[in-house]
């Protein structure tokens, strides 16, 4: 039987276990990538390792989260990520040179290559054929000492596209159908795999702001083949030599076949506070806009901030709406100051930001109190813009210029004669703010200034697990909630004691105070727990708190391999009822706990002490995750392992 593009990568890859869907297998890592909220972290972890020199392919630190300077920690992060990664191999993206996943994409994405990056959207990758996936910190930095990355084989959809986008509709409107079909939580075990004829009717940018946000499905990645339009976009960026064909067989087969008609879609919008949320422009259209955030790493593309420059051109925005734009990479940020499209944009009242994630993690520009703020990003959790009471929507850079004009949501097709703009013969290349590792690594000093602060670790796991039920949450809880970033919290992202203040804090501000005083405990949670973010924060800060187990009705991807990376059971109702019989205080006990995970159990018996019932979960955990528990963490078990 042939084989799809998902299933041809990870064949090549395959380093342990066997292509069967849902068992644990291993992949070599090509290239990893790393960004600054999440690296400082993963490069802690990576020279706990002791392995002189990275053993991938290609390594790229990238700044991007923390640009905005507003004391000494942020800077003090882009120092040591600068000096650890001349010292150890890895080229480092300086801050201003763009969004990792963008630049990643422009100079670095290879066809058939496999990609692990420490931020979420790391499948962007996907848009040029590459198998990018997402992961903690910690499994980055495993995979930049050579190790391989463990993973579930995932079943793969086939996403059938016919048809081609009308004018006014582009990528962004293919995603969030998806999102509408599939939900935030359909993907999750997935990767998204996309074929047929409508698949050379899209652009490589349009292919990557689709597999971004396949991140929002809870997809393990998602994927493009790599064609023509691949090789003219490889070409255009001067790396042709790094094209190579790749489709899927012609008998190939999907676990699920999903098919959309690109002919049919038309604008579309996703309404707060879920990516998924998503209706028609049109059925909503005429709500006031007192906000517009145009960049992100999932639509500020040459094509994409060109056209918005070519819809804004010679008018002004909205005097009610206030306009914020960053691009993508220091590419398309000269591109566009050089062919005049800045000045259009700036003629017509829009705030220009320097090239970097900005607004979208909430590094500035959070909106007016109760605003209507459209975007052109992926997530639109209900705080993340740094305005608790902000209503945020999640559109194409269409409809976010229509309302640019019109200070409403509007329909971008009333806008009349649709701008065409074509990806450039040549995209403008100057890689000088990529700077290569060392040549003669002994003379590099790493600097590490005080906001910098050792990792902390967990002991072995104990016989036993008691606690307190710390905290009861609903569904679809997000790595927002549990560890939130914005301009406050991420310049604490190295110092664990000082960023664990912030655990829950939107949820339940006490949460940190009460976990210290019991000395640790439980939390209850729903549905896809900890979907979103990549951030390993938020399993380090509340295993820092003591927080021994989570208990949920199921957990997103990333989240529950960073929960057993730091040595924080994920533990899964095996009858969902028993959510309702727990209550948010109650003390649970798992006498034997130690004993049942030797034993190979599957099932785990908790006790509610208050309610005098025994209720059971089950872990799910491979034999290697099990050892990793009982290690008290990756790292420790890795030590162990060395020793
Ligand atoms: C995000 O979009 O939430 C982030 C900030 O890029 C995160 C990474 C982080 O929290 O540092 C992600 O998506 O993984
Ligand atoms: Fe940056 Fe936003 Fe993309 Fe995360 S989703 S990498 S914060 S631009």
């Amino acid at each position: 039987m042939g084989m799809n593009v998902t299933q041809k990568i990870i064949s090549e890859h395959l380093y342990a276990g066997e292509m069967r869907q849902g068992e644990e297998i291993a992949i070599i890592i090509d290239q990893t990538l790393t960004q600054d909220a999440t690296g400082t972290m993963s490069y802690l972890q990576f020279e706990a390792m002791a392995v002189p020199k990275v053993r991938t392919k290609l390594s790229v630190s990238y700044v991007d989260h923390n640009t905005l300077q507003t004391g000494f920690e942020n800077a003090d992060d882009h120092r040591y990520l600068q000096t650890v990664a001349a010292k150890h191999g890895i080229y480092f993206s300086r801050p201003g040179n763009g969004i990792c996943h963008q630049v990643n994409l422009e100079r670095f994405g290879v066809p058939g290559r496999t990609l692990l990056g420490s931020d979420s959207h790391t499948p962007t990758g996907g848009g040029i054929g590459m198998l990018s996936i997402g992961a903690g910190g910690l499994d980055v930095a495993v995979a930049m000492a050579g190790g391989p990355f463990y993973l579930t084989m995932p079943k793969v959809v086939g996403v059938k596209l016919t048809g081609k986008l009308s004018p006014w509709v582009s990528g962004k409107d293919v995603i969030l159908e998806l999102l509408r079909i599939m939900s935030v939580k359909g993907g999750v075990g997935k990767v998204i795999e996309y074929f047929g004829p409508g698949v050379e009717t899209l652009t490589v940018t349009e292919r990557a702001t689709i597999t971004n946000m396949g991140a929002e499905l809870g997809a393990t990645t998602s994927v493009f083949p790599s064609d023509e339009i691949t090789r003219a976009y490889l070409e255009a960026q001067d790396r042709g030599n790094d094209y190579r064909e790749l489709v899927a067989d012609a008998d190939a087969e999907y676990d699920e076949i999903i098919e959309i008609n690109l002919s049919e879609l038309e604008p579309l919008i996703a309404q707060p506070h879920s990516p998924d949320n998503v209706v028609k422009v049109k059925e909503i259209s005429g709500l006031t806009v007192n906000q517009v955030a145009i960049g992100s790493c999932t639509n500020s593309s040459y094509t994409d901030l060109m056209r918005v420059a070519e819809t804004l051109k010679g008018k002004q925005v909205h005097p009610d709406t206030s306009v914020v734009l960053s691009p993508g990479s220091k590419q398309v940020f000269e591109m566009l100051a050089r062919n005049g499209a800045l000045a259009d944009l700036i003629a017509s009242g829009v705030r220009i930001l320097e090239s970097a994630c900005g607004p979208c993690i909430g590094m500035g520009q959070s909106p007016e109190t109760n605003a209507i703020s459209i975007r052109t990003f992926n997530r639109n959790f209900e705080g993340r813009s740094g305005t608790a009471s902000a209503k945020v929507y999640l559109s194409s850079p269409e409809v976010a210029a229509a309302a640019a004009l019109t200070g409403k949501l509007t329909d971008p097709r009333e806008l009349g004669e649709f701008p065409v703009v074509e990806m450039p013969e040549k995209f403008l290349i100057d890689d000088s703010m990529i700077i290569a590792p060392a040549n003669d690594p002994v003379t590099v000093t790493v600097t590490r200034g005080p906001n910098i602060q050792p990792l902390p670790l967990r002991e072995d796991m104990p016989e036993e697990l008691n606690g307190e039920t710390l905290l009861k949450v609903e569904d679809n809880i997000t790595t927002d909630h549990i560890m939130p970033a914005g301009a406050k919290v991420l310049p604490l992202r190295s110092n664990i004691p000082a960023i664990s203040k912030y655990v829950f804090a939107a949820i339940d501000p006490t949460f940190h105070d009460r976990a210290k005083e019991a000395g640790g405990g439980f939390v209850v949670g729903g549905h896809n727990y900890g979907q979103g973010s990549s951030r390993e924060h938020a399993a380090l800060a509340p295993m820092y708190l003591g927080v021994k187990a989570v208990i949920a009705k199921s957990f997103a991807r990333i989240h529950r391999a960073n929960l057993v990376n730091f040595g924080i059971l994920p533990l899964v109702f095996v009858d969902e009822a028993d959510y309702d019989r727990v209550d948010q205080g109650d003390i649970l006990d798992m006498p034997v706990v130690r004993e049942e995970l030797q034993a190979g159990k599957d099932e785990l018996t908790v006790k509610n002490v208050n309610k005098d019932v025994i209720f059971s979960v089950k872990h799910d955990l491979s034999p290697r995750q099990i050892e990793i528990i009982l290690a008290g963490g990756q790292l420790n078990y890795t030590k162990k392992q060395m020793q």
